[in-house]
């Protein structure tokens, strides 16, 4: 998945290995390599905050160090791990502990196309083995996204509460509690409409819309292909307010770059990471797994 950034990290590992002459590793020779670590992170959508965090890091961990020739490498790796780990949160609640609230509202938001509708159905597939399921149409405006909802609903086997199109998108979110809470539902998945940042009253819509329903999980969902956009999309969200994100597309992107600075930047836990069109396609995200993947 993230190829490149291990391609650029070995590098540097090598380099160090090079023009590390002495046991102890002085700041001058660490300038270069440093250098070219900036340019890798930034090439792979790193952004740049995070990689100075995470360039800061590795020169406390590793200037003054005294260590062998041959032990450099690995321990490089380890100094990498470790901030990078540190650039990492870990979700603190997983998405099956709103069912406990029958019903717990799930709310996906993010921008057209950034795969809200798909990770929607991919986290009701995930949930419906062990919990009743309601899905909500709330994206009232994309021709053909109650069809597509609808779709889903059918292929799971799972009710979907929809009205028209152009109605609004708080209300039918409203009906589909209100369905769920008589119905003994668990939980109810609810998609909305995608958001740009131009779209100044979609998104008075979205903030009117979870003051109506009070969710008790907002859901960012980003596309990993938007690169260092995210970080932008992400920041048009914050006002509103999420809980978590959902990094979809990553089989796709080679680069990784806006999984690390997403949640560094955003403060909040990446829950999911999308890597398929399929319904099988969703990873828990694990933050230490995912610093093995880069550096192993
Ligand atoms: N390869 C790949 N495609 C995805 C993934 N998630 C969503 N898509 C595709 O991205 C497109 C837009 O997804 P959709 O759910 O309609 O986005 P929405 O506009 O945010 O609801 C669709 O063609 C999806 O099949 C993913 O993780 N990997
Ligand atoms: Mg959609």
């Amino acid at each position: 998945m993230f190829d490149k950034l291990k391609g650029s990290i070995k590098d540097f590992s090598d380099k160090v290995k090079e023009t590390v002459v002495e046991k102890e590793i002085k700041e001058e020779l660490l300038e270069d390599v440093l250098w070219n670590l900036e340019l890798e992170l930034m090439q792979n959508n790193v952004a740049q905050k995070v990689v100075d965090e995470i360039k800061k890091d590795l020169k406390d961990e590793l200037i003054g160090k005294t260590v062998g020739r041959t032990k450099v490498e690995k321990e490089i790796k380890n100094s990498l791990k470790k901030s990078i780990r540190k650039v990492l949160k870990t979700p603190e609640y997983s998405i099956e502990d709103f069912t406990d609230k029958k019903p717990g509202l799930v709310l996906f938001m993010g921008f057209n196309g950034s795969g809200k509708t798909t990770t929607l159905a991919k986290i009701a597939h995930r949930l419906k083995k062990n919990n009743k399921v309601l899905l909500a149409a709330g994206d009232t405006y994309r021709s053909a996204a109650i069809d597509q909802l609808e779709e889903h609903g059918n292929n799971l086997d799972l009710k979907v509460i929809k009205h028209d199109y152009g109605s609004d998108g708080a209300a039918v979110i409203y009906d589909a509690k209100e369905h769920a809470k008589k119905q003994g539902y668990d939980i109810v998945l609810a998609d909305t409409a995608g958001r740009s940042h131009s779209d100044k009253n979609l998104m008075e819509e979205l903030d009117k819309l979870c003051r109506v329903n009070s969710p008790d999980l907002k859901i960012l969902v980003v596309d990993a292909l938007s690169g260092n956009d995210v970080v932008e999309q992400a920041k048009k969200y914050t006002e509103i307010g999420f809980d978590g994100i959902v990094v979809t597309k990553v089989d796709v992107d080679k680069k990784g770059g806006a999984t690390l600075s997403l949640g560094y930047l955003t403060g909040r836990p990446i829950l999911f990471l999308g890597t398929g069109q399929g319904y099988e396609d969703l990873e828990e995200f694990d933050p230490d797994v995912m610093v093995e993947r880069l550096l192993s």
